[in-house]
Parts: structure tokens; C-alpha cells; sequence
């Protein structure tokens, strides 16, 4: 397939309900969506990039430069096979896995179009049926947490995570284990605890957590292996793993026992497959992790859910979590058992609501081979 045009653009979307971390609470998304023009075909891919440069260094500021300087001139003229043949024409632009990401899966979504296959079958994936959990942020108090958290088991999610941070933990968390002994529980502090903090880490395990998620600080590997030793709870990683070697490094030192895959915050679907490779040979189970994106993310967030060592229950949940109108029909929707049957439709089984993106649209820009 020839990439003959790449259009980048940025949409407004007002979230139903805000989104509260350790790191911050918003309540809309700036989606930045990346379209592949391949001989007739559109392909899409989603940037997964915050607002601000928070959960990792990347954001929507840095992501449409590199995209529109760097990473779009590297693809842009060029006939490839294969989406991930992208990944290695763009890999002399170090960092910008999220920028990088777009383009690629991009070129993915384009290519299975263009091969008639679903996007899950052509990433790998075997399952027909995914799992899914629920990630549930800091609340202005825990009634309305336990509100919402009621609402999700009701739903059927298999999995209840809960945002901690200091000052929002065990309390919490004895106040959801008292109300639910069994529910399938874990936690995630995006790196809001220190390494001297692992007597009051340890306070955890009396709640028979799934996972703790990202304890400790965003780029490393190390201290988690010596905080493991000392829980019970399984550690799971999100944000420190960036590629297969560093999946690989904490796999080895025992620095986790799960890993969370976003395929935004390892640069694309290729590398996630290598992650999520590298993971299946240490006998490490894997998720797939959201960064609530907006439909197309979604349904490539999916896609990547089935391959087979997609074992735990993901942050992947139904568009009506998140938006009014989600931009790609139908809408996910989950089951009352708490699944996402995957669809055998070619691409990702759902339709582009180009109508409503032109309308969400706050800035766009089209680039060509120069
Ligand atoms: O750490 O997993 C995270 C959202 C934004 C940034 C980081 C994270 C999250 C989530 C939400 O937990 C997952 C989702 O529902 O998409
Ligand atoms: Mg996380």
C-alpha cells in the first residue's frame, strides 16, 4: 500500500464523568487521531497522549510536532506491505512512542482493510471473547466510590481497579473489601509511593488484591524488584515498561509478576507483540491497559486483547463509560457477563463516524510527500 497523505487532528470530547489519578483530575480528553491515506483506504489510529505531560513525558503538544516534522516524512510517499514495516521507518526518532504509535497502527487499521482479515486475527489474537475490568478514579469521597463501584459489579465487569495515592488508600480499600470480600480487586498509584514507604506498602496485603500497579516511580525497574520481595501482592507494571527489554529486565530481576500493555505507551502494535512475547516466555500474564481513549484507540485496544497471553481481565470497557457519543458505531458495549465478543468483520468490526469527528474537530492539518 502506497501512504500517500497523513491528516492529523485534534478533537475536544468532554468526558461524562472526570477522571482523577495521583497525578490529577480532567474531565474532557484531547484526541489527537491520525488518518492514513492508502489508495483509497483510511486507516486510523489514536494518540493516547494526555493533556499535560503527566503520566509520562509524551503530551498532545510534543506528539503533533513529531508526528507532523518527523515521523509522518518518514512514511509519507513510502509503499510497504505491512503496518509494521512503519516502525522501523520511523525508528530513528528516539522516544515518541505515543506520536509513534498513531501512525503505526494507522497503517495496521489501513492494512487490514486493504487485506479484507479483522485487525485482531492480522495483530495475532486467538480469543473471540475478551475480559473486562473496570479502572474506577479518585472520588471526591468513598460513598461515591463504593457508588460507583457497585455500578460496575452490577454491570458484570470481571475486574474492580481502584486509583490510590497517599492519604487514599487503606481506608479505601478496607471500606470496598468490607462491602465486597470477593470481588476481584487491584489498586494502581501511578507512582505516587517512595521505596522508604514499604512497611505501609505491605498494609496492602491483607486485602487480597489481584495487583498493586505502578508503586513507585514511573522509570523504574529496580526498586520495584526489591519492593516485590518484600509483598505479597503481586507488583504489575504500567508505566516503566516502554519495550520488550525492559519487560524483559523486570521479567528477569523479578521486578513484577503482570504487566500492563498500552500499546500507546510501547510505540505501537508491534512492539506490543513483542512485549507481550517476552511476557508469555517469562510466564508473565498480561492486560491490556486504556488511557480512556476514544473509540478508534478502543477498538484497537480490543483487537490487541486477544492474543493468548492476554490472560487478565483489561481497562478495556464500554464507550458509555466515557462519552456521550463515542466516534465509531456501534458503540463497544460490554455483556452482562463482563466480555467483548470480537467481531469478524474486516478492520476493527466498527465504523468511523467521520461526521461526527468533523464536527469534534478543533484543529487539523494534512500532510504530503514533499
Ligand atoms: O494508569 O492505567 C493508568 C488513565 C489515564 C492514564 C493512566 C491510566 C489510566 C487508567 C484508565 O487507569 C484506564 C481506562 O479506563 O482507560
Ligand atoms: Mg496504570
Amino acid at each position: 500500500m502506497k501512504i500517500e497523505a497523513i491528516t492529523l487532528r485534534e478533537l475536544h470530547m468532554p468526558l461524562v464523568h472526570f477522571f482523577e489519578t495521583s497525578f490529577g483530575r480532567i474531565d474532557h480528553r484531547s484526541i489527537l487521531l491520525v488518518t492514513a491515506h492508502c489508495e483509497g483506504i483510511d486507516g486510523w489510529g489514536e494518540c493516547v497522549a494526555d493533556e499535560g505531560p503527566f503520566y509520562s513525558e509524551e503530551w498532545k503538544e510534543t506528539a503533533w510536532p513529531t508526528i507532523k516534522h518527523f515521523l509522518a516524512p518518514a512514511v509519507l510517499g513510502k509503499t510497504i506491505e505491512h503496518g509494521k514495516e512503519a516502525a522501523g521507518l520511523m525508528a530513528r526518532v528516539r522516544g515518541h512512542r505515543m506520536a509513534k504509535a498513531a501512525v503505526e497502527n494507522a497503517l495496521w487499521d489501513a492494512e487490514a482493510q486493504i487485506r479484507q482479515q479483522p485487525l485482531w486475527r492480522l495483530l495475532g489474537g486467538t480469543r473471540t471473547e475478551i475480559a473486562c475490568g473496570v479502572s474506577i478514579g479518585i472520588q471526591d469521597t468513598i460513598d461515591h466510590l463504593l457508588d460507583k463501584i457497585e455500578t460496575e459489579v452490577a454491570a458484570g465487569y470481571r475486574r474492580i481497579k481502584v486509583k490510590v495515592k497517599p492519604g487514599w488508600d487503606l481506608q479505601v480499600l478496607e471500606r470496598i473489601r468490607s462491602r465486597w470480600p470477593d470481588i476481584v480487586l487491584s489498586c494502581d498509584a501511578n507512582s505516587a509511593y517512595r521505596l522508604d514507604e514499604i512497611e505501609h506498602l505491605s498494609k496492602f496485603d491483607q486485602f487480597n488484591l489481584l495487583m498493586i500497579e505502578q508503586p513507585l516511580w514511573n522509570d523504574d525497574i529496580y526498586h520495584h524488584a526489591r519492593l516485590q520481595k518484600e509483598l505479597r501482592t503481586a507488583i504489575c507494571l504500567d508505566e516503566s515498561i516502554v519495550n520488550a527489554r525492559t519487560a524483559a529486565q523486570a521479567a528477569e530481576i523479578g521486578a513484577c509478576r503482570i504487566i500492563n500493555i498500552k500499546v500507546g505507551r510501547v510505540g505501537g502494535f508491534s512492539e506490543a507483540i513483542a512485549v507481550h512475547d517476552v511476557c508469555q516466555e517469562h510466564k508473565i500474564p498480561v492486560w491490556c491497559g486504556g488511557m480512556l481513549e476514544a473509540g478508534i484507540g478502543r477498538a484497537h485496544n480490543i483487537a490487541l486483547s486477544t492474543l493468548p497471553n492476554f490472560s487478565l481481565p483489561g481497562d478495556v470497557s464500554a464507550s458509555k463509560r466515557y462519552w456521550a457519543e463515542d466516534i465509531i458505531e456501534p458503540a463497544v458495549s460490554v455483556a452482562s457477563d463482563g466480555t467483548i465478543t470480537v467481531s469478524d468483520e474486516p478492520g476493527t468490526g466498527y465504523r468511523v463516524k467521520t461526521d461526527l469527528i468533523e464536527r469534534l474537530t478543533i484543529r487539523k492539518e494534512t500532510f504530503r510527500p514533499s
